[in-house]
């Protein structure tokens, strides 16, 4: 995807007490994005974690939660954090305009509004957000198997844990490992390694099919499969779907002395997240028993 491709439509809120100044900011951009308003700040702080806008125009001035409010409560929620919001202000001095931008407000616009100028900025931050999107997305992917790498597990093991220990529930954790992968190297080269694991990558994110579940290559043939408020029972039911999906993709692996096709073995960890320890405790313990797995015969889960 080249910068040039990324959309500049987008969803913007504009924040403003006085009805006529939205109005005049929707007129401004209703052409080119889908526009949505709130009146007050309580009203465009729901709104932004409802509707998750791409943008946020926001007045500095109102009653009640003023700008800078509604700013740094932006700021301290995950959904919108990284929101980008351009103040929209009658206040025009030097010191107005660097308290906002101190503020963490990606840029300032000063009333009375001219529309261009408002349609020109307002891509200008567009773009941006998209190219930092676009960076970001590429530093949590695996570019051979296209699943998520090991720093976006990392990242979203963390968060799991937090989440699924605030709420009581169950963190289970897979960690498969492809089994005798050296000898597959070896016997049918590098290449056709590369696509074997591309074919593995695509077998796990089948069996594991929630929208919460988390495919991701975890180190050269090693995969790890997170699967947030999923019980002992649940886990080991998609870690019976890895070994039909893989069984059913049939690679051969003439030299493998396991079986005559491409196995792997599994260790399947579930823990409700404890305060006392870390997420690594659920990674150790998928780990010890994916050891045993490989150690029992391989081509196999131990739980
Ligand atoms: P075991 O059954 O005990 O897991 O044996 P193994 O041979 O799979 O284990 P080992 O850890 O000794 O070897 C892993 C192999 O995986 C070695 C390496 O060449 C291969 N490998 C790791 N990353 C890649 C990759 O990106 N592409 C290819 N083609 N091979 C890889
Ligand atoms: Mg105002
Ligand atoms: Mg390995
Ligand atoms: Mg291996």
């Amino acid at each position: 995807m080249s910068w040039s491709e990324l959309a500049l439509n987008g969803r913007i809120l504009v924040v403003d007490d006085a009805m006529e100044n939205i109005q005049i900011l929707h007129a401004a951009l209703q052409d080119e994005h889908e526009v949505l308003f709130a009146l007050d700040g309580s009203k465009a702080l729901a709104l932004a974690a409802s509707q998750r806008p791409d943008l946020i125009l926001l007045d500095a001035v109102m009653p009640g939660v003023d700008g800078y409010a509604v700013l740094q409560a932006l700021r301290a929620a995950p959904e919108t954090g990284d929101t980008p919001v351009i103040f929209v202000t009658a206040l025009s001095s030097p010191e107005d305009e660097t308290r906002a931008l101190d503020a963490g407000a990606a840029d300032f616009i000063s009333k009375t509004v001219n529309a261009a100028v408002v349609r020109a900025r307002v891509r200008t931050q567009l773009t941006v957000k998209r190219q930092a999107d676009a960076l970001r997305a590429l530093t949590l992917t695996d570019s051979l198997t296209g699943v998520a790498n090991r720093r976006a597990f990392s990242e979203r093991i963390d968060a799991e844990w937090r989440r699924c220990g605030r709420g009581g529930l169950p963190l289970s954790l897979i960690l498969a490992d492809i089994d005798h992968f050296k000898l597959f190297n070896d016997h049918y080269g590098h290449q056709a390694g590369d696509a074997c694991l591309e074919q593995v990558a695509r077998a796990m994110c089948r069996a594991a099919n929630r929208a919460q579940d988390l495919v991701a290559r975890y180190g050269g043939e090693e995969f790890a499969i997170l699967l947030p408020e999923t019980d002992a029972a649940g886990a080991e039911c998609v870690a019976r779907r890895v070994l039909d999906e893989l069984a059913a993709l049939a690679i051969a692996h003439a030299v493998s002395p396991t079986a005559p096709l491409l196995t792997a073995s599994m260790g399947i960890a579930t823990l409700v997240p404890d305060r006392a320890q870390a997420s690594a405790s659920l990674i150790r313990a998928a780990d010890a028993l994916l050891y045993q797995a490989k150690a029992a015969g391989r081509n196999r889960y131990c739980a």
